[in-house]
C-alpha cells in the first residue's frame, strides 16, 4: 500500500469565501505537490457515497446539504507520508480544538463548515482517489 498520495476537498466554505487560492498556498508551501485537481458541484448521491460511513450520525443530511451547496475542490497530493502529514497540516474536525497554525484552526468557522477534508487512512485515501479521479484520471506526467 503506497503512503505517499491522499485526498483532499477544499470544502464549498472554502470556495465560497475567496480561500481556494490561499489555502492550496498553504498545502503546496508545506511541501504536496497537487497531482490532480478538478472543480465540481457534487449531487447528493455523490456526496452521500462519499460520506457512506457517516450515513447514520446526527449531522449527516447537515453535511450533504453543505457538501453540495457549491462548487468543491477534490485534489489528488502527493508527498512522504501524505495521509498523516496533510491530517496535521488541517488540523482536527473542529477547529476550536485545532492546533494553532493549522487550516481548519486558521480558516474555519465550525466543526461542520470545516474548510478541507483530508484522508484518514492510506486505505481509504486510495478509495477516495479513485472515487473522484478514477484509475486514469490523474496526467501522467505527475504520477
Ligand atoms: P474529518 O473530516 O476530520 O475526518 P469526520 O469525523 O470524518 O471528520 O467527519 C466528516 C465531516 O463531517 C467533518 O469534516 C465535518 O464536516 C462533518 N462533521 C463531523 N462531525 C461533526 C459534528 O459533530 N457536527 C457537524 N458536522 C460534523
Ligand atoms: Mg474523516
Amino acid at each position: 500500500m503506497r503512503n505517499d498520495r491522499t485526498l483532499s476537498i477544499l470544502k464549498p466554505d472554502c470556495v465560497r469565501r475567496g480561500l481556494t487560492g490561499e489555502v492550496l498556498r498553504k498545502i503546496e508551501i508545506t511541501g504536496f505537490k497537487v497531482c490532480a485537481l478538478q472543480m465540481i458541484k457534487l449531487t447528493r448521491a455523490h456526496a452521500e457515497g462519499f460520506y457512506e460511513v457517516h450515513r447514520d450520525r446526527p449531522f449527516f443530511s447537515d453535511l450533504i446539504d453543505f457538501m453540495t451547496s457549491g462548487p468543491c475542490v477534490p485534489m489528488v497530493l502527493e508527498k512522504k507520508d501524505a495521509v498523516e502529514s496533510f491530517r496535521k497540516l488541517i488540523g482536527t474536525t473542529d477547529p476550536a480544538e485545532a492546533a494553532k497554525g493549522t487550516i481548519r484552526r486558521l480558516y474555519a468557522e465550525n466543526k461542520g463548515e470545516n474548510i478541507v477534508h483530508g484522508s484518514d487512512s492510506p486505505e481509504n485515501a486510495q478509495k477516495e482517489i479513485a472515487y473522484f479521479f478514477g484509475e486514469s484520471g490523474i496526467p501522467a506526467d505527475a504520477a
